[in-house]
């Protein structure tokens, strides 16, 4: 008490000094200053714009930032060449002699996929791991002596390279008794759901659907209780089916999404088991609950590995990864590992020839020298945050945003020199929720006028649009029409001298002719000749 008293007595006796001049200038000179140039909003910075509901939660973020997984279809369905096994199979068919986890794994992150979700249990019912509800499993092959475990040695397998994992626990099981007793197939199902979600780490994906064969038994699934479970035990990973909660079937099961693609959707108006295709297609722009979709396809006809049957070209998969991933979802391709127990060589060079593709396409962003302005910039001109021209910084946390209540959205950009390009990428910062309704590229042509080059319909993560070459200096993206005031974050010009683009429109898919395919293909050879040899080999 004493010593705080003091300090005042200090304080007031100090002032009762006059000030020196100069001190007194430097007073008068602030308080000149603060009277004219007064500390305004502007030395602050301006908030982010509000986001717009639905919002991706951060497990949803991370999946959708990783682009592309692998999916594994492995079982006895491998070695009985089936696709929907009877269940009924021998288990001692199940021998992956040469089994290499760590050679799926190596083909996935060489041909940049940083997740694979494995079938763990297919419709057959035989289990990959050893689970402790049923025998039909490698305890009951010759493989690895009866004490296999192919879970466990992908799950290692994963965490040593950094890949993130996946499950799929088919809820249609053709093997076990109990199926169609609904209270004791819900228990059995749920048994084995917490042996994999416990015993094997970090599991990202739950990988379900409501597929099953007519006149099959009936049962009721506890959706909701399943669900629970696995947010209590694997509270990071999404969880897939036809209706969400956290990614959607997109519909078909050739990797193709709808030209216009929300990740908004109502959980309400899905049904596992009962989807309508095209309402998982293209999303609901009304919906209230952030659901985005997976793409899944096949790199072969089956899903399973068959001698008979060979892998789809690398421009095949350049088409699908256009028509998933460049429309806002996730590319879930299957790559069966064979009766061996590895990814097939034919495979593995299909896959390294459409890496090549997307690397020799997509790594050098014709844009990036552009100078960008537009229409307005939320917080004024100098507001770097907001700045257009952070449409050139890659990923999606940095963007240009307008100014509020504009009713006009243009981002401009001047090349600097004549382009050649014939795929623009644009991409919105989804974690402050999906904006973009409408949009159109314009460029100026040779005459000095404006020319509309291409329209397209939701943006999303990622949008790729392509469309025959064009060459200009100047072009400008105009959004026409968005939820909220539209966000930026990426905007890239690419040129894809392999694929053949015959009209303008958005909707249309990239139409190939026979002459024109041969050209392509010898192109891309000639192409990937100079760059392979600089590729290392990958040991099977
Ligand atoms: C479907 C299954 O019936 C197919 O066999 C395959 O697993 C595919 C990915 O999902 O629902």
């Amino acid at each position: 008490m004493k010593k705080k008293n003091n300090i005042n007595k200090t304080t007031i006796q100090t002032s009762k000094f006059p000030k020196p001049i100069s001190q007194n200038i430097i007073v008068l000179t602030l308080l000149i200053s603060l009277y004219f140039f007064p500390i305004s909003s502007s030395a602050l910075q301006i908030p982010p714009p509000l986001p717009i509901l639905p919002i991706p939660s951060s497990s949803q973020l991370q999946w959708q930032l990783s682009s592309m997984a692998l999916f594994l279809h492995f079982g006895t369905n491998t070695f009985t060449d089936s696709e929907w096994g009877s269940g009924h199979a021998d288990p001692s068919v199940f021998n992956p002699v040469g089994l290499n986890a760590s050679q799926w794994v190596q083909v996935a992150k060489e041909a940049g996929f940083n997740r694979v979700i494995l079938t763990a249990k297919h419709h057959d019912g035989f289990c990959l791991w050893p689970s402790e509800y049923t025998e039909y499993s490698p305890k009951s092959s010759k493989w690895r002596n009866g004490s296999g475990d192919v879970v466990a040695e992908l799950a290692m397998a994963a965490r040593e390279a950094g890949v993130a994992l996946g499950l799929y626990l088919s809820p249609w099981d053709r093997h076990e008794p109990c199926y169609g007793k609904t209270l004791e197939y819900n228990e059995f199902y749920m048994g084995q759901m917490t042996e994999l979600l416990t015993r094997y780490g970090e599991i990202r994906e739950v990988w379900l659907d409501g597929a099953k064969g007519e006149g099959e038994k009936d049962m009721e699934y506890f959706f909701d209780s399943w669900f629970s479970l696995i947010r209590q035990l694997q509270p990071g990973a999404v969880i897939f089916s036809d209706a969400g909660p956290d990614t959607r079937w997109i519909g078909d099961e050739a990797g193709v999404a709808s030209s216009t693609c929300w990740s908004l959707f109502n959980r309400s108006s899905a049904t596992i088991g009962g989807t309508d295709p095209r309402y998982s297609q293209g999303g609901d722009p009304q919906g209230h609950d952030w659901v985005p979709a997976e793409c899944d396809v096949s790199i072969r006809p089956g899903w399973f590995w068959h001698a008979s049957e060979a892998p789809k070209s690398a421009l095949k998969l350049l088409d699908i990864f256009y028509k998933s991933v460049g429309r806002n979802c996730l590319l879930l391709l299957n790559v069966p590992p064979n009766s061996s127990g590895l990814i097939s060589a034919e495979d593995i060079q299909i896959l390294k020839e459409f890496s090549e593709l997307q690397r020799s396409i997509f790594s050098h962003n014709l844009a990036e020298n552009a100078l960008v302005s537009a229409s307005s910039t939320r917080g004024g001109s100098n507001e770097s945050r907001f700045n257009p021209h952070n449409v050139l910084k890659e990923g999606i946390y940095s963007y240009w945003a307008p100014e509020e209540n504009k009713s006009k959205w243009v981002l401009s950009l001047d090349l600097q020199e004549p382009v050649s390009f014939n795929v623009l990428q644009i991409q919105e910062p989804i974690h402050m929720g999906q904006r973009v309704i409408e949009f159109h590229l314009d460029i100026l042509n040779e005459k000095g006028k404006w020319k509309k080059l291409i329209n397209g319909t939701t943006v999303g993560y990622q949008r790729l649009l392509q469309f025959p070459t064009i060459k200009t200096q100047q072009l400008r993206l105009v959004v026409d029409k968005s939820r909220a005031d539209p966000l930026i974050s990426y905007l890239g010009l690419f040129i894809d001298p392999f694929s053949v683009v015959s009209n303008m429109s958005d909707t249309s898919s990239p139409t190939y002719d026979t002459h024109i395919i041969r050209q392509t293909v010898a192109t891309m050879w000639q192409y990937l000749a100079s760059s392979w040899n600089s590729l290392s080999m990958i040991s099977v």
